[in-house]
């Protein structure tokens, strides 16, 4: 899974819950050229992803928290994005706008969030 993020100064950290469990810390610094179309005043590399095992999780719905730390302390947590877990039948599943990892179609990323000033 992905998404972007950015701050008025500085991502410290991206988090990803489930289920408001903290599940791990987000690869961030990715290239997002896109988002700077929208967001100029954006800096690049304000993407992150993240792989999620499924299979650490009972099937069903659970609900993914992207959680943005800024180098000043700030904490914001972006909205809810439910995903559908089904392990049992052996294939990727798909939230919203989600790409898991193993998944056969290309990496997809959701708006995340705008940071608020
Ligand atoms: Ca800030």
């Amino acid at each position: 899974m992905g998404g972007w993020a950015f701050d008025d100064a500085k991502v410290a950290k991206v988090e990803i819950l489930v289920d408001s469990v903290l599940e791990g810390t987000a690869n961030y610094g990715l290239p997002r050229p896109d988002v700077a179309g929208t967001y100029p005043h954006a800096s690049a590399n304000i993407g992150f992803s993240y792989s999620l095992d499924s299979t650490k999780f009972g099937d069903g719905p659970h609900i993914v928290n992207t959680r943005v730390t800024d180098n000043s302390g700030n904490v914001a947590v972006l909205s809810d994005l439910i995903i559908t877990v089904s392990n049992s039948v052996g294939t990727s599943v798909w939230g919203p706008n989600t790409t898991w990892h193993g998944a056969p179609q290309p990496r997809r990323s959701r708006r995340a969030s705008t940071w608020p000033k």
